[in-house]
């Protein structure tokens, strides 16, 4: 189904007498008969100097164009024309891959049969949890679990939905001197399988309580926070209108009329200070008008000042990595972050990228990013805080959009890594 954008592009390119090509194969030189689409889809391969390093990862990230992931010196991304002949005439190599409002209409299975009013997952996705799927889940774990777990709210979103989050531990209704730990979810509105990463852990620290012993170990020694969704407006706006939309900013309007924040700029800690992030309010990695600007950080961070957590895991998707501070500066040792510190950052995330498959990094070492969740937790609290990017490895923008049989799979893959989290906290 063409969105209506891609079919008047199709009848100008058709009036003006423009061949249009209907599909690329994977790594074709884009053809020069076609427009390049609205939303591009493009591997870049190779900077000016060659070498796709982090510095070239950056300049890319920077230049405001939608980053799908990075991985083994390449980089996906979405990108508009002028992005993309912007990026060229830098000196980039960008391979166009696909028309990326198509590749979304494809994978969402065409028109749906449904109500397409209700943001609901299309035919086959169905266990992907929507808003109030996800809140109900909540909801039954707390009164099913009463002894070890209580229910609460880190605030609201832009849209005025509550931010669940459930606390599990033994006495849990007692703030005990515990190792507090705490895992994020779905900060990005179409990295969905976060949401299902944050709704196993409830489910295993809650159901195995007595019978695993490792589980049991840790709610008898731990609080464990868990916040499945810090964007519900964004996730909710993702599957409305019957099929993807690719979206991941929060729904805050801009003055300019424009839509959407980064959540994972807009962190108070060195707010836009080190090219990590956009100022332009269209770009994907649109920092916001000021440090904690978005409703959805100012409740995140005055409800982690309020409490002692630490260690933290912030889960998105993709490309199967696990990300350390700093994200603002390529060095390993600058003010707040010794050599001590960041070596234990490394021993940590070495070992929970052996558990799981993924390859450890600093974070900066995919590109540079200000603003983000994980800057702040160490910056200002000295929080033990990874990122994860979880499965697949790459894929285009279909690689946000994993099948559900993929969910049990790709979230029990982490059940090592979020033990060793757990072991290191405190
Ligand atoms: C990343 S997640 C943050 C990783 N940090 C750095 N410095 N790369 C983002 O926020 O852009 C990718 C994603 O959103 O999944
Ligand atoms: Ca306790
Ligand atoms: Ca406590
Ligand atoms: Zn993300």
């Amino acid at each position: 189904m063409f969105t209506k954008r891609r079919a008047l592009a199709l009848v100008a390119a058709a009036a003006t007498g423009l061949v249009v090509v209907t599909g690329w194969s994977a790594g074709a030189e884009e053809p020069t008969a076609a427009p390049s689409p609205d939303r591009g889809l493009y591997r870049v391969t190779a900077a000016k100097d060659d070498a796709m390093d982090a510095a070239s990862r950056t300049e890319v990230a920077s230049s405001g164009v939608d980053v799908l992931g990075a991985r083994d010196g390449a980089m996906e991304i979405v990108a508009g024309p002028a992005q993309a002949a912007a990026l060229r005439s830098d000196g980039f190599t960008l391979e166009l891959t696909g028309d990326v409002d198509e590749l979304l209409a494809e994978r969402s299975g065409g028109p749906s049969t449904r109500d397409v009013s209700a943001a609901d997952f299309p035919a086959g996705d169905e266990s992907y949890h929507t808003y109030d799927e996800m809140v109900a889940e909540v909801r039954a774990a707390a009164s099913d679990h009463a002894a070890i777990s209580a229910l609460s709210s880190v605030g609201s979103s832009y849209e005025g939905r509550d931010l669940p989050v459930l606390k599990i531990s033994d006495n849990a209704a007692t703030d005990e001197d515990e190792p507090e730990v705490l895992f994020t979810c779905n900060m990005h509105a179409r990295e969905h399988l976060t949401t299902e990463m944050c709704l196993h852990i409830i489910q295993r620290f809650t159901d195995g309580y007595g019978t695993d012993q490792a589980v049991t170990g840790f709610v008898d020694s731990r609080e464990i926070f868990v916040v499945p969704s810090l964007n519900p407006d964004g996730s909710e706006f993702d599957i409305s209108g019957g099929e993807y939309q690719g979206w991941r900013k929060n729904r805050q309007p801009n003055s300019d009329g424009t839509v959407g924040t980064d959540i994972n700029r807009n962190f108070s800690y060195l707010w836009g200070c080190c090219g990590g992030s956009s100022g332009s309010t269209s770009a994907e990695d649109y920092r916001g008008a000021s440090a904690a600007s978005t409703p959805e950080v100012a409740a995140l961070q005055a409800w982690v000042d309020a409490r002692q957590i630490k260690a933290h895991i912030d889960f998105h998707t993709f490309s199967e990595l696990v990300l350390w501070p700093f994200g603002h500066t390529y060095d390993e040792v600058t003010d707040g972050m010794t050599q001590e510190e960041y070596d234990h950052f490394e021993d940590i995330g070495t070992q929970m990228a052996s558990s799981n498959g993924y390859t450890p990094d600093q974070s900066s070492g995919l590109y540079i990013t200000d603003g983000d969740i994980n800057d702040w937790m160490w910056g200002e609290h000295k929080v033990l805080t990874y990122c994860f990017e979880m499965y697949p490895s790459g894929g285009g923008i279909d690689g946000f959009y994993p099948p559900d049989e993929d969910i049990v799979p790709q979230t029990t893959r982490n059940d090592g890594a979020v033990d060793i989290l757990l072991t290191n906290a405190g």
